[in-house]
């Protein structure tokens, strides 16, 4: 059975993938800071902690690499957590001879990305951060890149748009992703041959999407969940997105203005 590490395993989505990627057949270590509610055995270790890190991903198959800042911080906090991190989960895995991570990106890595010039926005369009947040994904992005080149590691990165068990606003409408299609996606980026860096938008089949998602299904992913099922309601509660918002004209919305 496949031994995968999973950083930010107490986070968001760490607790979805909890329960969803079992079923595929993978066996899960579990680490964060802290406890993992539910999860005795999880690893407790700050990302940054060389030592520990390295410990952590002895014996493993493949990492998904979760853990870290989620929104917009101090730029010490950020380096800290996501650029020193992720060089340690990355140093310790070229040292340990892993062969796959999957890197949980964002679209605040193109959050300055118009949403008035050429749609849907492809996975290979410039990086454009909007925060120090969306930096340190262009670093994580950079820096799979530069460890499948140089020592073999492959990394599909994940530019996330909106993961939570249902959309919450007009503009997730457009950006979810949805738990399920999240396990399918990172299933697919754990089991398709010779990815090398491979940079896919991570979202559902959303009737209104804004991204391609051509890469992400030449690996095998198959969405099966549109935001649309919940328009009515959130469109109710919110209204229709207003086109001079920054949500409607920019990839990353208000984090454009953090
Ligand atoms: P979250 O904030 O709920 O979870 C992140 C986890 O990382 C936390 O449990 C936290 O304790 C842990 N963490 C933070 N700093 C750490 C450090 N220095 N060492 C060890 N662990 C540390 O975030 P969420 O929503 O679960 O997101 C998971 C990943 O996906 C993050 O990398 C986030 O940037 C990315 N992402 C999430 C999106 C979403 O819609 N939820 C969208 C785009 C990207
Ligand atoms: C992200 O990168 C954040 O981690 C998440 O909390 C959401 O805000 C998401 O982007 C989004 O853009 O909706």
């Amino acid at each position: 059975m496949t031994l995968v590490l999973l950083t930010g395993a107490a986070g968001g989505i760490g607790t979805l993938l909890r329960e969803l990627l079992p079923p595929y057949g993978y066996r899960l270590r579990s680490a964060d800071l802290g406890p993992v509610p539910g999860v005795p055995d999880a690893l407790a270790f700050d990302l940054a902690d060389a030592d520990a890190v390295r410990e952590a991903v002895r014996g493993v198959d493949a990492v998904v690499h979760l853990g870290g800042i989620s929104l917009e911080d101090t730029f010490a906090n950020i380096a800290h957590s996501n650029i020193e991190g992720t060089y340690r989960l990355y140093e310790a895995v070229r040292a340990e001879g892993v062969r796959r991570v999957v890197f949980a990106s964002s679209n605040h890595a193109v959050g300055f990305t118009p949403l008035d010039g050429d749609l849907p926005v492809r996975a290979d369009t410039p990086p454009r951060p909007d925060t120090y947040y969306g930096l340190s994904k262009v670093f994580g992005e950079s820096l799979a890149s530069l460890y499948a080149d140089k020592y073999g590691v492959e990394t599909v990165s994940l530019r996330i748009g909106s993961c939570f068990p249902e959309p919450r606003s007009p503009r997730m409408l457009s950006t979810w992703l949805s738990p399920a299609d999240c396990a399918r996606l990172v299933h697919a980026a754990l089991t398709a041959p010779d990815v090398g860096h491979t940079v896919v938008n991570a979202i559902s089949a959303n009737t209104r999407a804004w991204w391609d998602l051509a890469p992400a299904r030449a690996l095998g992913y198959e969405p099966q969940d549109d935001a649309e099922a919940y328009a009515e309601r959130i469109l109710a509660e919110h209204g229709e997105l207003d086109p001079e918002s920054v949500d409607a004209r920019l990839l990353g919305g208000h984090f454009t203005t953090l």
